[in-house]
């Protein structure tokens, strides 16, 4: 049998390689998942080595490299369509999609990120591993700045609706959502967006990465709490 064109570097448990994997899934895309090799520095393998910010998911595809999530999200939409609409056709559906990608990736993601490296010795060497004490007044303004982005979407969606189909927004919001309830949980007076969380992990692209995830939990430095 051929060997699948596509190549995604990442890690099952990276936030933004389930937003690669989302659309692969939802679309029964043919790829082969090329994993981290243990023990050797990102910025030491072909994935740190193609990504000017040493970080995955990186997208092969024959001598094509495609970096950033979004981007590949964007580019598997133009040269692997499928059932799942990842990008409106609508231009102007478009726009609002691109532009609620961003929210999820610059203060969602973003945030539930700085909160988990504030529990690293180094941002950039994750492999020094643990602080003894996180730096508790960036786990303070993270977790500040997730209840602001959660306010601004529960506000959001009071007049917007996301159905739950595999889209671009849906490949950001499931894994952004997912991990940083587990850090700032989403409180009750936001409902539509513990809502929407609930009903994109349902989703069997989404779940199928949490479960393929679901080995690494003990790595979560604040602890992963026994749910989901
Ligand atoms: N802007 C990048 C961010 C990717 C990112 O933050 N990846 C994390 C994993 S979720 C990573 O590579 N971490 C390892 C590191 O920074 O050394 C994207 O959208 O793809």
């Amino acid at each position: 049998m051929a060997e699948p064109r596509l190549r995604l570097h990442g890690h099952p448990f990276s936030s933004y390689c389930w937003k690669a994997l989302i659309p692969l899934y939802a679309n029964g895309t043919e790829f082969e998942f090329v994993g981290m090799e243990d023990g050797k520095p990102l910025c030491e393998q072909f994935a740190g080595k193609s990504h000017p910010g040493g970080h995955i998911p990186v997208l092969e595809d024959g001598e094509t490299v495609v970096i950033e999530a979004t981007s590949i999200v964007e580019y598997l939409a133009v040269h692997y369509p499928g059932p799942a609409p990842l990008i409106p056709a609508d231009p102007a559906e478009a726009v609002t999609a691109r532009m609620i990608d961003r929210v999820f990736d610059n203060y969602v993601m973003g945030n539930m990120q700085r909160v988990v490296a504030a529990h690293f010795i180094s941002r950039d060497k994750p492999e020094l591993g643990l602080r003894d004490e996180p730096d508790a007044s960036e786990v303070a303004a993270g977790k500040a700045r997730l209840r602001q982005a959660y306010g601004w979407l529960e506000k959001w969606l009071e007049t917007h609706d996301l159905s739950p189909h595999v889209s671009l927004v849906t490949c950001a919001a499931a894994p952004a959502l997912f991990y940083a309830d587990w850090i700032e949980p989403i409180p009750d007076s936001a409902p539509r967006l513990r809502r929407l969380r609930a009903e994109l992990l349902a989703l069997p692209a989404v779940s199928r990465c949490v479960e393929d995830a679901r080995p690494y939990r003990p790595y979560f430095p604040l602890g992963a709490p026994d749910r989901d």
